[in-house]
């Protein structure tokens, strides 16, 4: 019954595959002529590995026991006739829980301590340390010993007031709770952090992975799901029930974690109505019962500000029974095979128009540079041809003529050169300076200055002004990027034009780069981070986990973000320069190839005819290059027009470089 997901994943998964396949093929096609460098080959390496490490990730997001755990068991887990994962009235799921498929990993269970939050390592960085996790090998053939061992997501421990602080729980929030029969000052905390469960189920095979979240009000929520884990996610699913409605908790959840950074929520997000089956009654009409569902689910969607399709009814209850007993009518009536549909729509085209992107921006510039190249050598073997077949019956005057006016050119190419090599300096010093600016030292020392600003002061005024600066410290950072960016855009334009004198056939497009990618995420950071900051969680100031965490989660992206846009910067600066260094080296190499047969001719004019046999098959060998080489970037580049308000991927990657304002 998850057909419909399951083939479009699986279809999606061929693509991508397909797509390192044609990336592969180039980078074969390059090696064997010649085409090649270290640092293209660096990048395709890098680019090929994160399309195959490429996943797609749905969040389940919601208050407490609104059924999250109930729906991923019934849309992914029925084929073990049984409810997996612990699902149960009240407080059930305690630590967020990844469900992926790692084929390099045994079907497991990991589990990490909360222990771990004493140490300042995030859950992304622990991640990387297998030695901090406990291990809980699974067993896919007996559904009942995985769904005990998966009980241990919903384990809880009684601990000491102290403990409990010391671990991030704050007893003003109201979290601790009195320990049943235990002494008055225990409570009960979630015995784990995070869990990672590795399962070879068909749709995580495909490279999906669900998050299942504990309430997102619960106590001790960590900084980091709400301000990494959940942004990162392909689609978040909102969940509600339909026998308690859109409630203050609920909506509060909605406007502060899910719909922030997802704008109007039109892709990426959208809300399940749960537990419609409470409204089958058997006293009403299934037209009256439809109509109380339709009721609930437009007001729903007033009431979250979406639109009406983006509210899904149904029932994770009956949709699992219906799937275990193989009941259609059923299913059809929990609406969960509509929910699939729409999830297969939601996650796969807005991922397949981002991959594209991705790629041409990573490797578009390459290949058609390998293009022009060809295209270049295509067009002067043509020419050459042209030049040696006026020249038959010509006398020995002629050819000489033509050998002079060559070294002519080829003098004047030498000097163009040496103007090029100066000009080539000082791009390549702007570019240093450019590359110094985003030097992550002046992040740093931002965060530096921040925390030491923070210190002390972990009041909400405090940490509203410490955060104010350090957007601002972002904001005039990017400033100065920019408009090293626009400096450098003008000098390239220039020695650009001037290599592209009238006579080449392929002129050069300078790469551009844009920054505002980078700014658009340092924004949506800002936001994510203001809302957190408003969030229940940090109300109270007295929670030092909470804060401290915020921060470092907080920072640990604005530097990711830095980082990133200084890689794009050095990409770039290679980018610029590459394409100038090799128009000048072709030319000089052709001009060497031409001057050569034409000193054979002269010296034996018999040769004139071999001489253009040979450059005939040379051509032939080029137009096949070409085609080779255009069938490739047709199959890797994006389509140059999109439907219908879809993202445009390259262009929001690569856009022009913003004016200095
Ligand atoms: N009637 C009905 N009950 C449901 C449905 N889905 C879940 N429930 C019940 O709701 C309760 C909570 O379900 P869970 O799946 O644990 O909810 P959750 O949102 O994961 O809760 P936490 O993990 O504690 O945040 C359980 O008693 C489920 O049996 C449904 O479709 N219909
Ligand atoms: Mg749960």
């Amino acid at each position: 019954m998850t057909n419909s997901l399951f083939s479009r994943l699986a279809g999606y998964r061929r693509w991508s595959l397909d797509l390192i396949r044609f990336i592969g093929e180039y980078q074969d096609w390059a090696e064997r002529h010649g085409f090649g460098s270290s640092e293209d080959d660096l990048r395709i390496y890098e680019l090929i590995d994160s399309l195959k490490s490429d996943s797609l990730t749905v969040a389940v997001v919601g208050e407490v026991s609104r059924g999250k755990t109930a729906l991923i068991n019934a849309l992914f887990f029925a084929n073990a006739n049984r409810q997996l994962l612990p699902s149960d009235a009240g407080r059930t799921t305690m630590c967020p829980m990844e469900l992926l498929y790692d084929e390099r990993q045994p079907p497991s269970l990991r589990l990490l301590p909360m222990e771990t939050r004493k140490s300042p390592l995030t859950i992304a960085e622990l991640k990387r340390t297998p030695i901090q996790w406990t291990t809980v090998e699974l067993d896919p053939g007996s559904p009942k010993d995985m769904a005990a061992a998966l009980q241990e997501i919903a384990r809880t421990r009684s601990v000491s007031f102290a403990e409990a602080k010391a671990l991030g729980f704050s007893r003003s929030q109201g979290e601790f709770v009195r320990t049943s029969g235990g002494s008055d000052d225990t409570t009960e905390i979630p015995v784990w952090r995070h869990a990672i469960v590795n399962y070879p189920h068909p749709l995580l095979k495909t490279g999906l992975v669900i998050l299942d979240t504990p309430g997102l009000n619960s106590p001790g929520t960590e900084p980091e799901l709400t301000l990494n884990m959940l942004p990162a996610a392909q689609t978040v699913m909102f969940v509600l029930g339909a026998d308690t409605g859109v409630t203050r908790s609920d909506l509060a959840i909605w406007n502060d974690y899910v719909r922030t950074g997802r704008g109007a929520c039109d892709t990426g997000c959208f809300a399940l109505l749960n537990k419609i089956d409470i409204l089958w009654d058997d006293l009403r009409t299934s037209d009256e019962i439809q109509t109380a569902i339709e009721q609930q689910v437009l007001e729903t969607a007033r009431v979250l500000g979406i639109a009406r399709d983006r509210v899904f009814p149904v029932s994770a209850q009956k949709g699992l029974i219906a799937k275990i007993k193989a009941d259609f009518v059923l299913a059809a009536k929990s609406g969960l095979p509509a929910l699939e549909a729409h999830l297969a729509e939601d996650l796969v085209p807005a991922r397949e128009s981002y991959l594209r992107g991705r790629v041409d921006h990573e490797i578009g510039d390459i290949v058609r540079r390998a293009e022009a190249l060809v295209a270049g050598r295509l067009a002067d073997t043509d020419d050459q041809i042209g030049e040696l077949r006026s020249l038959g019956g010509k006398s020995q005057d002629v050819i000489q003529a033509l050998t002079t006016r060559l070294q002519t050119e080829k003098a004047s190419n030498a000097r163009q050169f040496e103007s090029f090599q100066s000009a080539r300096s000082i791009l390549s010093d702007q570019i240093g300076i450019l590359l110094g600016y985003l030097d992550l030292e002046h992040i740093d020392r931002l965060i530096a200055d921040t925390r030491r600003d923070m210190q002390g002061s972990w009041t909400t005024l405090g940490i509203k002004a410490a955060m104010a600066r350090f957007f601002g410290g972002t904001e005039a950072m990017m400033d100065r990027v920019n408009k090293q960016v626009q400096q450098i855009r003008g000098l390239v334009e220039t020695m650009y034009v001037k290599l592209d004198t009238a006579e080449d056939r392929t002129r050069l497009r300078p790469v551009g780069f844009s920054l505002l990618a980078y700014r658009s995420e340092l924004r949506r950071l800002q936001d994510d981070a203001e809302t957190f900051r408003n969030s229940p969680a940090m109300v109270l100031t007295e929670q030092h986990f909470v804060i401290d965490r915020f921060f470092i989660i907080l920072v640990s992206r604005a530097r990711d973000i830095f980082e990133r846009c200084h890689g794009g910067a050095k990409a770039w600066g290679k980018s610029v320069m590459m394409p100038m260094m090799t128009r000048i080296r072709e030319h000089r190499m052709l001009m060497e190839q031409r001057l050569h047969s034409l000193g054979r001719i002269r010296d034996n004019l018999e040769s004139l005819g071999d001489r253009i046999v040979e450059l005939e098959a040379t051509r032939r060998s080029l137009a096949d290059q070409r085609r080779a080489v255009k069938a490739i970037l047709e199959k890797i580049s994006p389509p140059t027009r999109c439907p219908d308000g879809e993202k445009k991927g390259p262009e929001e990657i690569s856009g022009p470089a913003e004016t200095v304002s």
